[in-house]
């Protein structure tokens, strides 16, 4: 269906699989919108998402150098919105994201990862934001997302020098949780997926909303956000189910209503 994608559905979690292997999965318009389909039509019954790039050298080594080199202002702008805008979407989408980082996470590639809810990583993952030395910025959020995941000062160090980190220095600085041994990767982004999904689904949504809100509210606001949405769960059949089974001494069975 896809040239550029691999959608594969492991009971709730869906694995989608960027393969543009000729370019070490870089992502071309063409890659982006096809992505951007995908996260339309997750298959049903989706409640989780892992992202990887294919093989064992790459998860993505940016935004297509090709496609870009001969673009004017607006195409620039274009080309930053139309990434920009599915990273968002990876952002916001109501379903936790693992991004599972098997190689080179350069440029776009880290800004990917970045959008995402949470980052694993091979031990032969490679992160940097080396635009600067092509000319450019970050044009898929990264300024905004490095610079709140290892605070301002890493953020400027990674960007202003281009120079890429290795997976332990990504863990030690914390933008990633956890380091595997390349064969272990995906299974341990599937695994953690799949411990996520046995919690309620509404409850795991309702909880990435008001992480990702609260962090750009201030104090008092933060706290109104949560406590309307923490109301809010108990308008749901999962609170009922979740605390119902609890006290009967059971395992619960949500159905994300
Ligand atoms: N774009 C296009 N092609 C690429 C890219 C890329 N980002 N990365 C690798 N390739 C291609 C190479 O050109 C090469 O193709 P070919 O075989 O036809 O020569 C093939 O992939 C294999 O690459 P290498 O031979 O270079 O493999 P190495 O193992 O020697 O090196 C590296 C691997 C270190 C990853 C190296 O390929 C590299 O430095 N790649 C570029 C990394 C980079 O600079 N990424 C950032 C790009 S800019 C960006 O992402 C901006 C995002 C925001 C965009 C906003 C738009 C306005």
């Amino acid at each position: 269906m896809y040239n550029y994608i691999k959608i594969e559905q492991k009971q709730a979690v869906t694995v989608l699989t960027i393969s543009a292997p000729k370019s070490l999965n870089a992502l071309n318009s063409t890659v982006l919108g096809e992505m951007d389909d995908a996260l339309s039509h997750l298959p049903e019954g989706t409640r989780a998402l892992v992202i990887t790039g294919d093989g064992e050298k790459s998860f993505v080594a940016g935004a297509d150098i090709s496609e870009m080199a001969n673009l004017n202002e607006e195409q620039g702008f274009a080309f930053g919105k139309k990434g920009a805008d599915v990273f968002r979407r990876i952002e916001t989408m109501p379903i936790p994201v693992i991004a599972a980082v098997n190689g080179f996470a350069l440029g776009g590639g880290c800004e990917l990862a970045m959008a995402c809810d949470i980052r694993i990583c091979s031990t032969n993952a490679k992160f940097g934001q080396p635009e600067v030395g092509l000319g450019i910025i970050p044009g898929f959020s990264g300024t905004y997302r490095l610079a709140k995941l290892v605070g301002m000062g890493m953020a400027k160090q990674l960007i202003f020098t281009g120079k890429p980190i290795k997976a332990d220095e990504a863990l030690r600085i914390g933008l990633v949780n956890a380091v595997y041994e390349q064969p272990e990767l995906l299974n341990a982004a599937v695994q953690m997926a799949e411990s996520i999904c046995a919690n309620a689904p509404l409850a795991v949504a309702y909880a990435k909303e008001c992480i990702n809100k609260e962090y750009d509210l201030k104090a008092d606001d933060a706290v109104a956000y949560e406590n309307k949405m923490f109301g809010r769960c108990f308008a749901t059949e999962d609170q009922k189910n979740g605390m119902k089974a609890f006290l009967n001494k059971e395992k619960p069975a949500f159905n994300g209503k």
